[in-house]
């Protein structure tokens, strides 16, 4: 561990469902919460979704795959500077792209969802799917580029091929963006009356010349009556296993990495919507298991 990558890396008490160190996925919690512009706390959640992940089950029905057999090697939370978010992205894409080399799918924990320019640009994923209820797409936020409103727009102009899935909160000016820069986003409107059939298959279209695909839960995609716990929710939004079942029809092995970010602790008393996040972690990682074996 003499990397000078793993500088900022923290050993945290507490790990996500069993440690096992052979396994292909790891964690990283990464509570990086500076740009939250209503409800903050999202920096609690890598703790949060941890433990909450001790007491819900393993096997994934869906894929067929026991998650508790295969584990997770849990690197610990990142260590963040209080304020600076661009020294932030910087540090986070250091430790992934470590964590990445070592060929394992890596899964960060949020977090705000800004923390995701750091973990595809650390990944060098060429693709994201983004799970989310804004576009993210505004060049700037309250005068800031590096910024929760801003995320894809960041990716975007690196390179990075975006899509975009359950959106229904954004300023024409990030339409207009999205439609001049090629991305395209289906409404969570739309996902209701496409069915996850078509919706899966148009992500499958779009994902065919990609190399390394990174997928993004931003939690205020589903709906705030199954996640309440977040940042900025929005109403409207998608249910959780619409999410799931696209995911599922989706994901491969080329997804080489995916987050959760925005669950808030503070505004999620009955913890459902941290069970839901470790739930997105269990399923995704448990369906690209089936591509790997
Ligand atoms: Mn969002």
């Amino acid at each position: 561990m003499s990397d000078p990558r793993l500088l900022y890396l923290n050993e945290t008490p507490q790990k996500f469902g069993l440690f096992k160190s052979k396994s292909p996925f790891a964690i990283v919690g990464i509570p990086m919460d500076i740009t939250s512009s209503f409800r903050p706390g999202s920096r609690f959640a890598p703790q949060k979704i941890r433990h909450v992940s001790q007491f819900i089950e393993f096997l994934s029905i869906r894929s067929g795959v026991d998650m508790s057999e295969v584990g997770f090697v849990d690197f610990g939370d990142i260590i963040l500077h209080p304020s600076d978010v661009e020294e932030n992205v910087e540090r986070i894409s250091q430790v992934i792209s470590y964590i990445s080399e070592l060929n394992k799918v890596v899964i960060s924990i949020g977090g705000e969802h800004t923390i995701t320019v750091g973990t595809v640009l650390g990944i060098k994923a060429d693709c994201v799917l983004s799970f989310d209820a804004h576009l993210d797409l505004r060049d700037e936020y309250m005068g800031y580029r590096y910024d929760h409103a801003c995320v894809q727009r960041r990716l975007s102009e690196k390179g990075v091929k975006i899509m975009e899935i359950g959106n229904r909160a954004m300023g024409r000016d990030e339409i207009e963006y999205a439609k001049a820069s090629g991305i395209p986003f289906i409404t969570s409107h739309e996902v209701k009356t496409l069915g996850v059939r078509e919706v899966a298959m148009r992500v499958v279209n779009f994902l065919k010349p990609c190399n390394r695909i990174y997928i993004t839960y931003d939690m205020d995609a589903i709906d705030p009556s199954y996640a309440p716990g977040v940042a900025t929710p929005e109403p409207e939004g998608l249910d959780p296993s619409t999410v799931l079942d696209i995911m599922n029809l989706v994901a491969d092995k080329r997804v080489v990495g995916f987050d959760v970010v925005e669950v808030s602790p503070s505004y999620d008393p009955t913890e459902i919507t941290s069970v839901l996040g470790a739930k997105l972690i269990l399923e995704t990682a448990a369906k690209i298991k089936t591509k790997l074996l």
